[in-house]
């Protein structure tokens, strides 16, 4: 096969001094200056102080996102797995293995044995591109991503309730206006402490806020009122709160019978909800169920916000509409200040979930069931809309089927063998695999079971577009030059489009004619870039979609007067509070939850690479209540084994009261014997297919002094 030199993608600004870009890891992209190190070292990061959204402020893991620009552990050149070995191949060589392995199985099973596994990490046009090279150059509906472990619940549910899926409606300067802010199953002063500033200004003139947690976190410890709720029954929190609201008359009836439809159904189910059967399943008091409820309604201007601890279940999209029906009920959706948000996760999870690495996406967040949908990307694409393969399986499905349906998995931008659930069956489907290629700048848990890895750039050293969690649209500039060896994930596809017959529909020469491709095939769609161009975010901070023409400015706020569904009106769903897909019993009694530290970055495949960052977190630590620990003889330090039906999971103890004396925190930035998620299970939402990473059934099976 004849060689096509890598693409360059954007050329190295002449003075690398001072660019501005955005921090590589999560959906606040915080905007950075980068800039040479005096001493000739790394590029030197600063808060960039004229971005709208961090003014300035960076975590710990952006000031220390340079260090693996230049990482000794970097991988430079292709590997091929030999008799259990990595040895370096050429570009040339581990392409055409890939390629061969990729036609020879669809020959013999089909186009669908060819899987694919994106990430809310990759830029829009990647996202954007790896969908197209699933549907055209693989031809296979089986492709999807992590976002499906992330936004998929919160995503189904607005898209269900206001007709799309924008995380926040309105910019995140707008929380420091809102009166009164509830704030479910987030911990965003480790999640996203540069938000916490507009908080502090909510704070500052007056505000509330309400925390929804299990854990008394940094977060909670902020609130005015702190909810510790009881794993899982976010759902009756939510409904109980409408119940107050419904008989305390509360709500909004205006705004409900001009702005809504449905709510009778719902209000007939609240009513179920009485406090006293509240209290029972959640653990919050009657008392604090009122003072929340009247504190929303009567507020001028409110704000109900959700993170993954409401979301990660098997009932996650109901639970998202119980919060949803809440905040339309007090008429407070597209209100001033006020709404109803998620607060998105990844770098790109936002732009990430539109543009068509889901099982059932076209780009735009158009649907690839729809055949108006398929005929207008197909046209797009230059392909006959018949082409298009249907809709694929979910990510923990695609992962499940691996080794049977499923015979090649090409990961670009995910660790799953940490970030999954029921992880040990995880590792067994990977290991049965006849081929698993990684697409990554270092190895991680996943490619030790790879057969081909594939080095690539990393964030600042390529350009592209991000959309962050306002749904604001901004650029990825190059600011570093990248090792000889590794290339770009577009180069990669491009390449191997090519082994696969289809080199043209893929032959970009800049991330910039990708992004106008992806305009195109966005146009009039959902998630519409058409008006937006590299020119026009070049000139401000971002430009926020839908944005449907060149000089149509963007829509920072939504539902102002009008929701995304045909009628114009916001959707209630009547939702009820049911079991989780593992309850708590006589044998594995405690619930086991999960999530993260401020110093780790999700699989922390990056983050465990920066000393800095590994040395102040170089464990996960088992947060238990000091009465659990009593019970079980368990002081700080010592080891303790944790059981579920799956496995069993070592960890250090770390005594707290600050967590629910029936509830076990870890977090699950760590793989092999350390994975949290070696206990967590295979249930999932049955609409988003989200599994259940907050709750699994556990015991205490052993301690250790
Ligand atoms: N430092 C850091 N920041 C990150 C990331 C990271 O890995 N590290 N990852 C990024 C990504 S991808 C994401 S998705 C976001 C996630 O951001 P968050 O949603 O803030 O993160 P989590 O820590 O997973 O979960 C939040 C809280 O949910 C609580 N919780 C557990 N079970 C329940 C429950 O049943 N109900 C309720 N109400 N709460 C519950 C946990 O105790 C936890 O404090 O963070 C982003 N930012
Ligand atoms: N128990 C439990 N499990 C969870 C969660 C939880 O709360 N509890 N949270 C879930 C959530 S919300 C998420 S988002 C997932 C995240 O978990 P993962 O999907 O594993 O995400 P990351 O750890 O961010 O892995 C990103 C990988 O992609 C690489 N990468 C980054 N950018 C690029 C790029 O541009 N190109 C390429 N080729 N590679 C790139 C990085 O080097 C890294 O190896 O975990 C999920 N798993
Ligand atoms: S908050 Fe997020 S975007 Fe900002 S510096 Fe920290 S990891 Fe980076
Ligand atoms: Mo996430």
């Amino acid at each position: 096969m004849s060689a096509i030199p890598p693409i360059p993608l954007g050329t190295l600004p002449p003075q690398a001094l001072g660019v501005r870009t955005h921090c590589p890891y999560c959906a606040f992209q915080c905007g950075i200056l980068m800039g040479e190190d005096l001493g000739g070292g790394l590029p030197r990061i600063t808060g960039d102080p004229n971005f709208p959204v961090n003014n300035g402020q960076l975590c710990i893991k952006g000031w220390t996102a340079a260090t693996l620009l230049d990482h000794p552990r970097r991988v430079t050149s292709p590997q091929l797995r030999e008799r259990g070995e990595w040895r370096d191949a050429s570009w040339e060589e581990a392409l055409d293995v890939v390629a061969d392995k990729v036609l020879a199985i669809r020959t013999k099973h089909g186009a669908n044995a060819n899987g694919v596994f994106g990430s809310g990490a990759l830029t829009n046009e990647k996202a954007y591109l790896l969908g197209k090279f699933a549907r055209v150059a693989l031809g296979t509906a089986n492709i999807d991503y992590n976002g499906r472990f992330c936004m998929s619940s919160a995503a189904a549910a607005s898209n269900r309730a206001f007709g799309i899926d924008r995380g926040l409606p309105f910019p995140v300067a707008d929380i420091a206006h809102a009166e009164v802010i509830l704030l479910v199953g987030s911990n965003s002063a480790d999640t996203l402490p540069p938000i916490m500033q507009w908080f502090d200004k909510q704070k500052a003139s007056g505000g509330r806020l309400i925390v929804a947690d299990p854990r008394r976190t940094p977060t909670a410890r902020g609130a005015d009122l702190y909810l510790q709720l009881t794993p899982g029954t976010d759902l009756a929190l939510a409904n109980g709160l409408l119940y107050v609201a419904i008989e305390e008359k509360l709500t909004d009836p205006r705004y409900i019978a001009d702005r809504t439809t449905g709510f009778d159904n719902v209000r007939g189910v609240a009513l179920q909800y009485h406090p006293a059967r509240v209290e029972r399943l959640t653990g919050i008091a009657e008392p604090h169920l009122r003072q929340a409820a009247r504190w929303l309604a009567s507020a001028r201007s409110a704000m109900i916000l959700t993170g993954r601890g409401t979301e990660q279940h098997s009932k996650g999209v109901d639970s998202v509409h119980a919060w949803i029906n809440l905040a339309l009920a007090l008429g407070k959706v597209g209100a001033p200040h006020s709404g109803f948000g998620t607060l998105t996760g990844q770098g790109n999870g936002q732009g990430g979930r539109e543009h068509g690495q889901k099982a059932d996406q076209l780009p735009g967040y158009q649907l690839i069931e729809v055949d108006a949908h398929r005929e207008k990307v197909a046209k797009v694409w230059g392909v006959e809309p018949a082409t298009l393969p249907r809709k694929g399986k979910s990510a923990y499905e695609l992962l499940d089927s691996c080794g049977s349906e499923v015979r090649s998995l090409f990961v670009m931008g995910s660790n799953v063998a940490v970030a999954s659930p029921h992880l040990s069956r995880v590792e067994q489907r990977l290991k049965a695999l006849e081929l698993l290629v990684v697409c990554d700048a270092f190895h991680n848990e996943t490619s030790a079971h790879a057969h081909v890895f594939l080095p690539t750039f990393q964030w600042a050293e390529e350009d592209g577009t991000m959309t962050n969690l306002e749904g604001r649209v901004i650029r990825r500039r190059v600011v570093a030059r990248p090792p000889l060896g590794p290339r770009g994930d577009i180069g990669i596809l491009h390449e191997l489009a090519a082994r696969l017959g289809c080199g043209e529909k893929f032959a970009f020469r800049t991330s910039e004619s990708v992004f106008n491709e992806l305009r195109r095939a966005t146009a009039g769609a959902p998630a519409d870039y058409s008006g937006i161009s590299y020119a026009k975010i070049e000139t401000n901070d971002g430009v926020c979609w839908p944005c449907p023409a060149e000089d149509h400015p963007g829509t920072p706020r939504m539902f102002g007067d009008r929701f995304h569904h045909a009628d114009g009106r916001a959707k209630f769903f009547p939702v009820e509070h049911r079991a989780a897909g593992e309850e708590p019993d006589a044998e594995f009694p405690l619930f086991f939850t999960t999530g993260r530290y401020k110093e780790h970055y999700n699989s922390g495949a990056q983050t465990r690479a920066v000393g800095k960052l590994q040395s102040a977190q170089p464990v996960p630590r088992l947060e238990l209540h000091p009465r659990l620990a009593r019970r079980h003889r368990v002081a700080s330090g010592s080891r303790v084994v944790v059981e579920s039906r799956r496995a069993k999971v070592e960890f250090v103890a770390e005594v707290t009261a600050d967590i629910r004396p029936d509830t076990l925190f870890a977090p699950f930035h760590w793989g092999g014997r350390d994975a949290a998620n070696l206990l967590t299970g295979g249930a999932l939402d049955p609409t988003s297919r989200m599994p259940e990473f907050k709750l699994a059934a556990v015991r205490i099976a052993g301690v250790r002094a």
